[in-house]
């Protein structure tokens, strides 16, 4: 075990644990939560997790709306197909379905077993699945009211403000700009008018606020080990009300980057449009009976909206000294931003076949 795992088996034990911790180890690559697999003694794993309070400053009503994803969930048949949710472990101690530890917030969720997931897709058919997967999810969801849930994380995904708060921190920065940085700027300049495109539309009525997932990237769906269909959606944070176009965009420009979004400084990265359509078949397979004529009017948008919005995200976290996403070293998340903008510039050259993919899926 790692060295901080005597403090780490106390905290999983806070929990109703079936029987006691044999191994605790990190789990996963996320940007923002500390993650962990626990595995106890009767073999039963589970996953604990510490919830970045400077993001989700108000981790009860992460909780919350986890709660009110899972019961309306379990009340939904599957006809036979596996689909799971993780469900909450509580506090041994109090019932509360966390643990806090000074101001550190945590929490034990089951494990998704018999399943796998990829960092970037290889295969047609795993895209086809990612697609079904968010597809399934937003299907489950459609009936749930949207009023039902908290909106923990205000401003996500509502690109203007990702703007603004790029605009701010570009005013403050004092140190010269390097030549990439400068390019990226140049980029965002181009760019600006888009930042608006989603939320006009749901202004003047064309898209409406929805339950979505918020981060549905390839690596939080989850396959079955041995037939690789999808089985979950994990990483359930930021389920809230939102346009299903920040979920469809983010699915896309995670699913269609074969190099994945840790490709060095973006050299060399491109959406690839076989794997859109695979995406986007199994998605409409699954999600296309909750969906009107302008939802699929807007999916080129998002595509194109969620990258840039992200790379946005990433530049401005790079300028303003890497406080939001966990880097691993020096310019990490300018790299990430320029692999976003690499990935938005090859999503508008190939504005009219995306547009056609979507068309014959109608
Ligand atoms: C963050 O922590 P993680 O990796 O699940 C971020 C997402 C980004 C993603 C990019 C709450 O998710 O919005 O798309 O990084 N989550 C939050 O990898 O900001
Ligand atoms: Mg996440």
């Amino acid at each position: 075990m790692a060295a901080a795992a005597p403090e780490l088996v106390a905290i999983a034990e806070a929990f109703a644990l079936p029987g006691p911790v044999t191994a605790i180890a990190p789990l996963g690559n996320g940007n923002v939560n500390d993650t962990y697999r626990v595995d106890t003694a009767n073999g039963v794993c589970f996953v604990l997790q510490r919830i970045n309070r400077a993001v989700f400053p108000q981790p009860q009503l992460v909780m919350g709306n986890l709660q009110v994803l899972s019961n309306h969930v379990q009340q939904r048949p599957m006809a036979g197909q596996r689909w799971e949710v993780p469900q909450v472990i509580p506090n041994r101690h109090t019932g509360e379905p966390w643990m806090e530890r000074g101001d550190q917030f945590w929490r034990l969720l089951t494990f998704v077993n018999d399943a796998v997931t990829v960092d970037a897709i290889t295969t047609a058919e795993q895209a086809r699945q990612v697609g079904r997967g968010l597809g399934l999810f937003h299907s489950l969801i459609s009936d749930l009211p949207a009023e039902q849930l908290a909106d923990t994380l205000p401003g996500f995904h509502i690109t203007p403000g990702y703007l603004a708060a790029y605009d701010t921190t570009l005013q403050s920065t004092l140190h010269q700009l390097c030549d990439r940085s400068q390019w990226c700027c140049t980029f965002v300049e181009q760019r600006r008018k888009l930042a608006p495109l989603l939320e006009d539309a749901a202004t003047a009525g064309r898209l409406q606020l929805r339950p979505i997932h918020g981060d549905p990237k390839v690596n939080n769906v989850m396959l079955c080990a041995s037939t690789g269909i999808a089985v979950s959606l994990v990483d359930l944070d930021t389920v809230k009300p939102g346009l299903v176009h920040y979920d469809i965009g983010d699915c896309l420009r995670s699913a269609c980057n074969r190099l994945g979004e840790e490709a060095g400084d973006g050299e060399g990265v491109c959406f690839d449009l076989e794997l859109c359509r695979a995406v986007l078949q199994g998605y409409l397979g699954a999600a296309r009976a909750c969906l009107s004529a302008a939802d699929l009017d807007h999916i080129f948008d998002a595509a194109r909206l969620i990258s840039f919005e992200l790379g946005l995200r990433f530049f401005s976290d790079h300028l303003a000294g890497d406080t939001y996403f966990r880097t691993s070293r020096p310019g990490h998340n300018l790299d990430r931003a320029r692999v976003q903008f690499r990935l938005t510039e090859s999503i508008e050259a190939q504005e009219a076949e995306i547009r056609a993919i979507v068309d014959a899926l109608r």
